[in-house]
Formats: C-alpha cells, sequence, structure tokens
C-alpha cells in the first residue's frame, strides 16, 4: 500500500534516555499536530533527526531508540555533534536563517557549513531511498532540507514530493548574495508542488527561479526538464479546537483546580482591578523584535504616564538556539533593557514587566493567551506567527486587541488587528493605547471575524489543501507523461523508419536542433548537428526539410551547399538541394513602415532589447533584458500591436524571449502543405517547439510521426524535454 513519508529537521518527539530506559513522548507544536491528519499509523511514516546526536546514545541503546521512535512511526536519521554544529547551527542557523530574514549583517559563509549541509540533505536522502515505494507521497519541510527534495526526484523521479518552507523567501537581491544561490534553487525545483505562507515569498521564489536559472513561469508553474513544477500559497493554520476548547475548560475551572499560574494572574487582577495585561509569547530570536516592542513600550510607558500602574507587558520567551553567539548576545540585551524599564517605572504594587525566560506547558500558555487583554506581536520578520493566531483563537469571550507587525505572514490574513511597523515606536506606543482603550464591541467584531476564518482554514485544513494539491500536479504530469517519447515508442518509430523507402522529415531549427542563444545570431550549426543531418541526408530514401521562421540568408550562410531542403521566413521561402530559393507568395512588406518605428521605441526603453529586420518580418528579441521588465513590456508591445493589425495581414508570434510580427499569408504549415501535396510518402517525421511548428504538425496525416519539443499541449503526438533529446532520438533512429 502506498504511504505518505514527511520529512522534517525534527521528528515530531522528545526522546530521553533514563537508565536503561527509553521515553518518547510525543511533541505537540504546530507541525506536529497539523501532520495528526496525514500521519496516521500504518499509511505514514515521519522522518527526521530524533534530538539526539549519536554521541549522546550509548551504542547498546541505539536499537532501542529506534524502537521507541519506530512506535510512532518515526525513523531516525543518525546525526552526528559535527553534523548538527555545522548543519544545524552552522549553515541553517547562521546562514540561511538570518539571510532569509533580511537580517544580512549576519549571515555567516564558511564552506564547511555548505559541505556539512550537502552532506546532511544526503544523509536524509539516504534514509528516504530505505524506506520510500513506488506509489508513496513525500513531504519535505523547511529550511534545513532545501536540497533535499532534489536528492530524492533524482533517484526516485516517479514519486511525488511536495515542500514547504516554513519561513521568508527573501527577495532576489537578498537572495542573490548566497553563495550557494543556484545549487539550493535546484535543490527545491525538486519537488513538484512548492508550498509558501504568503504570495511575496511565493513571487520572490518566483523572480529567483527567472533571474539565476532562467526557466519560464506560466502562472504560478515551471517547467522544468519536461517536468511542471507548481509552487503555491498554503498559510499554515492552527489546530483552532484545541486553543479554543482549552480556554473553555480552563475558564470552567474552580478556583482552586486552576493553575497556579492563572491563580496569581487572577489574584493581581482583583487586587489592582484596573490592571491590563499585555502579552507576547516568542522564542528568543532577533527575528521577533523583542528589543523593539521593549523600547516601545518603554515609549509607550513616557508617552501615557496615565497607564502607570496599570499595563503589564508579559514576556515569554522561550529559549533558542543557545550555542549561537548572536542569541546569547541578544539574551543580554533584552535582561538588560527589562531591568532598566522595572528599575524605572516599577512600584511597590506594579511591576511593568514580567519577563519568562523558558518554556511553559500547554495549559500555562492558555493561562496567559486567555488572560491577556492585548497580545503585542512585533516580529521583524516572521514567516508566519502562529502565536497571533493562538492568541485569537484563545479568547472565548471574544474581547481582547491583538497588535500585529506587518513584517509576519500572518498580517497579510489578519487585517482586523492592529497592523504596525515594528519599527516605529510611536505607532506600537499609539496602538497599545488605542487596543486598551478599544470599545468591546469593536473588540469582538474584530476578534469574531478572525476566529471565523482561523476556523475554516485550520491545520488540518492546510495538510489537506497542500495534498490535494499535490495531487493535482501529479495528474497533470502523469497526463503530460501518456504523449512522452519514450524508448519503447523511439523504438517503433525507428523500426518504421528501418522498414520505409520514400521518407520525409521536417525539423524545425531554434530550440529543436540548437538551444536558443542570447544573441539568435551566434545560434549557428553544431558539429554533432551537421554529423547527423548529413547522415540523414546521405540516406537516399531520405528529404531532410529544415523549417524555420529565420530569413534565407541565414541559412544560405550556415548550411551551405548541403543537401536538404528549407523552408524559411515561415514558409515564405523555400530551397530545394542544388536549386536556388523561391518566394511561396507575393508577400506584402509595405506594413513594416508602420511597425518598425514602433518596436524601435520599445528596443529604447527596454535595456537590454534589441530589433531584428528579416524579409518578412520584424522581431523585438528581449532574452537580455531584466526578466520582469522585459516579460512586462513584452505584454504591452503585444497589445499595442495587436491593436494596429487589424487591417493588415499580420500575425503576432510571441516565441523564446522574442515578440515577432509578419504577414499572414504565409506559414509552416502552408508550405509543408505544399511539400506533401500529391506525393506518396511512407515515413513523414515532423519536430518542432513552438506554435508555429504546430501549425505544421496540423497538416501532416494521421500515421506521420509527430514530436513537439517541450510540454505545452501539442498537436504533435509525443512531447520530448529539450534539444538534447531530438538529437539523441534522430542518432538512435539511425543507427
Ligand atoms: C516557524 C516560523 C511560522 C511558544 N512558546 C511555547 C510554546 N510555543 C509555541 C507556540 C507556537 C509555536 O511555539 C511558535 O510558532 P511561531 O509561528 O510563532 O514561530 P516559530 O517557532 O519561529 O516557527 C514561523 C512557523 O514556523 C510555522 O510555519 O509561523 O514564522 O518562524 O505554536 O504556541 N508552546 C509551549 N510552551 C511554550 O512556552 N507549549
Amino acid at each position: 500500500m502506498s504511504k505518505t513519508i514527511i520529512i522534517s529537521n525534527r521528528l515530531p518527539l522528545q526522546i530521553s534516555i533514563e537508565g536503561k530506559n527509553i521515553k518518547a513522548t510525543p511533541s505537540v507544536g504546530g507541525l506536529a499536530t497539523g501532520m495528526k491528519s496525514v500521519h496516521k499509523s500504518g499509511e505514514s511514516i515521519w522522518i527526521g533527526w530524533s534530538g539526539l546526536t549519536e554521541e549522546t546514545i550509548p551504542t547498546d541503546m541505539k536499537t532501542k531508540v529506534d524502537e521507541a521512535s519506530a512506535k510512532e512511526d518515526c525513523i531516525n536519521v543518525p546525526l552526528s555533534e559535527d553534523d548538527i554544529e555545522q548543519y544545524y547551527y552552522g549553515f541553517s542557523n547562521k546562514t540561511i536563517w538570518p539571510l532569509f530574514h533580511y537580517f544580512t549583517e549576519y549571515a555567516e559563509y564558511h564552506n564547511e557549513y555548505w559541505e556539512k549541509y550537502k552532506e546532511v540533505n544526503q544523509k536524509f536522502a539516504d534514509v528516504v531511498a530505505k524506506h520510500i515505494q513506488p506509489g508513496d507521497k513525500v513531504w519535505v519541510h523547511d529550511y534545513q532540507l532545501l536540497l533535499l527534495p532534489k536528492m530524492i526526484k533524482d533517484q526516485f523521479p516517479d514519486v511525488a514530493i511536495g515542500f514547504f518552507l516554513h519561513i521568508p523567501f527573501p527577495s532576489f537581491e537578498v537572495f542573490r548574495i548566497l553563495p550557494y544561490r543556484n545549487e539550493l534553487l535546484e535543490g527545491v525545483l525538486g519537488a513538484d508542488l512548492i508550498g509558501f505562507h504568503t504570495y511575496d515569498y511565493e513571487r520572490h521564489f518566483f523572480s529567483s527561479v527567472r533571474r539565476l536559472l532562467g526557466y519560464e513561469l506560466n502562472f504560478n508553474e515551471i517547467i522544468v526538464n519536461n517536468r511542471v513544477i507548481r509552487a503555491d500559497i498554503f498559510p499554515m493554520g492552527i489546530d483552532y479546537d484545541k486553543f479554543y476548547n482549552a480556554s473553555i475548560s480552563q475558564q470552567r475551572k474552580s478556583v482552586t483546580d486552576r493553575t497556579q499560574l492563572q491563580q496569581e494572574l487572577d489574584k493581581h487582577q482583583l487586587v489592582n482591578r484596573e490592571v491590563k495585561f499585555i502579552l507576547s509569547i516568542d522564542r528568543l530570536d532577533y527575528t521577533k523584535g523583542i528589543q523593539n516592542r521593549l523600547h516601545a513600550f518603554e515609549h509607550f510607558l513616557e508617552k501615557y504616564p496615565q497607564y502607570h500602574g496599570k499595563a503589564t507587558l508579559i514576556m515569554l520567551c522561550v529559549p533558542s538556539r543557545e550555542n549561537v553567539d548572536m542569541y546569547q548576545r541578544m539574551k543580554s540585551e533584552v535582561d538588560e533593557l527589562v531591568g532598566r524599564i522595572n528599575g524605572n517605572y516599577s512600584t511597590v504594587n506594579w511591576t511593568p514587566v514580567w519577563y519568562f525566560y523558558r518554556s511553559m506547558p500547554f495549559e500555562n500558555l492558555i493561562d496567559l493567551y486567555s488572560s491577556s487583554d492585548v497580545a503585542l506581536l512585533t516580529p521583524i520578520r516572521d514567516g508566519m506567527n502562529l502565536v497571533a493566531k493562538e492568541y485569537v483563537a484563545s479568547q472565548i469571550d471574544s474581547k481582547g486587541v491583538l497588535i500585529l507587525s506587518e513584517m509576519t505572514g500572518a498580517a497579510k490574513e489578519m487585517s482586523e488587528s492592529i497592523i504596525i511597523n515594528p519599527n516605529n515606536m510611536d505607532e506600537i506606543a499609539d496602538s497599545i493605547h488605542e487596543a486598551l482603550s478599544m470599545p468591546v464591541e469593536e473588540q469582538m467584531q474584530r476578534i469574531e471575524t478572525m476566529q471565523n476564518r482561523l476556523k475554516r482554514y485550520n491545520v488540518e485544513k492546510w495538510a489537506a489543501d497542500f495534498f490535494e494539491n499535490l495531487n493535482e500536479v501529479q495528474a497533470i504530469q502523469q497526463q503530460n507523461s501518456a504523449k512522452k517519447l519514450t524508448s519503447k515508442i523511439v523504438k517503433k518509430i525507428t523500426d518504421k523508419y528501418q522498414n520505409s523507402k520514400n521518407r520525409i522529415l521536417f525539423i524545425n531549427y531554434d530550440g529543436t536542433l540548437v538551444a536558443f542563444k542570447e544573441n539568435p545570431k551566434k545560434a549557428g550549426p553544431t558539429d554533432e548537428v551537421i554529423d547527423i543531418l548529413d547522415k540523414l541526408a546521405s540516406d537516399t530514401n531520405n528529404r531532410i526539410v529544415i523549417v524555420s521562421g529565420r530569413d534565407k540568408s541565414t541559412f544560405d550562410k550556415w548550411f551551405k551547399d548541403k543537401n536538404y531542403y528549407f523552408i524559411a521566413d515561415y514558409g515564405a521561402s523555400i530551397k530545394e538541394p542544388d536549386k536556388d530559393w523561391h518566394v511561396t507568395e507575393d508577400v506584402d512588406t509595405e506594413w513594416k513602415k508602420l511597425m518598425l518605428p514602433i518596436m524601435e521605441f520599445y528596443e529604447d526603453r527596454t535595456p537590454g532589447t534589441f530589433l531584428e529586420e528579416k524579409n518578412y518580418s520584424l522581431v523585438w528579441h528581449y532574452r537580455k533584458a531584466d526578466p520582469e521588465l522585459g516579460a512586462g513590456r513584452a505584454n504591452e508591445l503585444k497589445d499595442q500591436l495587436t491593436s494596429l493589425i487589424a487591417n493588415h495581414d499580420l500575425e503576432i508570434i510571441e516565441a523564446n524571449k522574442s515578440i515577432e510580427i509578419k504577414s499572414s499569408t504565409t506559414s509552416k504549415g502552408k508550405a509543408v502543405h505544399q511539400m506533401l501535396l500529391n506525393k506518396d510518402f511512407d515515413f513523414i517525421l515532423g519536430i518542432g517547439n513552438d506554435w508555429t511548428d504546430e501549425q505544421m504538425f496540423r497538416e501532416m496525416p494521421e500515421d506521420a510521426c509527430t514530436i513537439k519539443v517541450g510540454k505545452t499541449n501539442t498537436a504533435a503526438n509525443f512531447n520530448t524535454g529539450t534539444f538534447r533529446n531530438v538529437l539523441d532520438f534522430l542518432n538512435e533512429m539511425t543507427k
């Protein structure tokens, strides 16, 4: 039976060795909860690190650790101290984490980290390889495993792979700083579906893919080596009911049954009825804006002295990555700031900041959420921020106000909160005042609207939505592969070729026999192409026809004295071996006078683009332009030309990074039709890559063998990947 394989850096388990016994307790974090519906016994396995390095597990306990993990359907990837130091604390948390959160000055680049990152990703891939079976689906999580999707895909091309990034994907200008950027992008592109929290992260990712790897996008899909890859947004939700129900049962508890923390909170409010609690919860991380929050709270106390004694900031900071210097430094800074504020403002009855530097059990988290009047979350960057969602879910009486940084992914969905810029102290101080004085009806209206949304798109829905999309992408891929030029089909075509005597082979040039070049003038035939064509043309049973939109003079230059046939200028010019070119129709070119200045205008105002004037057409090339600017201008130019061609027999061809305008009276299709007319060929082959080649495919009889290079919809019988596959195919056929 096929299964799901979830992969993350850490297993959703807390493992501890107690004497000769192993204790494995399932953890309750957001991801673990979200995956609950997916990680069902017998139907899925979870692969990750146990949290214990190999050095800390006594040799005779190793199998016990594995067994304890297996009970929870978890499989441990054994990692050493050195692995964790360099792959986890090093490359993941000192290189990727700061850079992806725009803390470029904190990012460190060390080759040893990078080498270890690759090595450990490979260790994960090796464990996956031991457990994967045909039909399985794989879901890889987060920035520690960016290379893993490709490592799996290379070994198991038919397995559907999803990847989700929990942190922001930075803008291209930041991502490009990374020395290993291309490998990381290629690594992620091993997945079939790539998920982000927000549209901004998705578009930044696409922009990097486009600029660094040059891949073309089609809405939210990229085609790489004939494989459709989709990226989309899946804003992670929370287990809404868990927080809501826990708050209800907490409220129903008798006073004595309440936790000690809750009793203290209650007591404080009883003594000082006017006091309001402002809450923040986060890992102690520089991305979370903890210092900013303290500065802003201090500013609030300065600006609104009426709140002295009446507003308390409860700050829960969970220790995190304590081995990393930056985190240690930050801890001292926070300690100092808290000390300063409390030193300056405390009274006998009031301490402005209650600071907890530790982790708390879930029930205390609920105490804090449900007792607080305001949540103040000020990250400088945060992929999503689940605390914001958990706070809202816990307000069972719908009272409470969320102040949320616009730099969090959550802010995109929670527009009913008070959105602040975490660097604007005055704005934050004012927003605290606004929150503390907000009428109850307004609080309820805002909270309820957000609650309804969170209830609907909860974490279970999030995971289900992701899988639904992964299935869809897989279905598209399977549909496409129905037409794939497999070795079995190549064999069939070869047999037919060898058993026929009167053959004609129509082969498009650019993108079919050679790769596209930045400068089209430099895309002349390689020696390999000439060898193959010569070999084909030397067989007297063959007619080789090169079909192209290029002009005849180019082919005269490149294929002088060759005994091939040519269809050039999109069918306007034809040449037979040892004969002169002839024009198929009298083509009007007067229109060029009108169109030329328009296209020149686009050339002038779009750096890196240039105009090519052919005999019967004009082409504007934008391959070397900034990809986004080029694509935008191409759309503009296309629109403008379309509005002008109404009264002319003209058509616009949108090809690989170019916009071309030509007469519509001639076409490759018409020329092919002409060549096939009244001839008795027993083998007809057509190969091409763009939509002008589709005209050629459509003119061919049903029993012709037609091959499209690339993945888009086609009238051809088969698809193949790139010009490389075409050359291999032609070689194979003539062996
Ligand atoms: C990364 C991204 C993205 C916190 N303190 C305690 C505790 N928590 C729980 C919270 C919440 C989780 O930890 C923190 O989640 P966040 O989303 O706020 O932040 P990160 O840890 O940085 O997570 C982030 C997330 O991945 C998901 O994609 O939102 O942007 O950085 O669930 O409740 N839980 C307990 N005790 C604590 O003291 N029990």
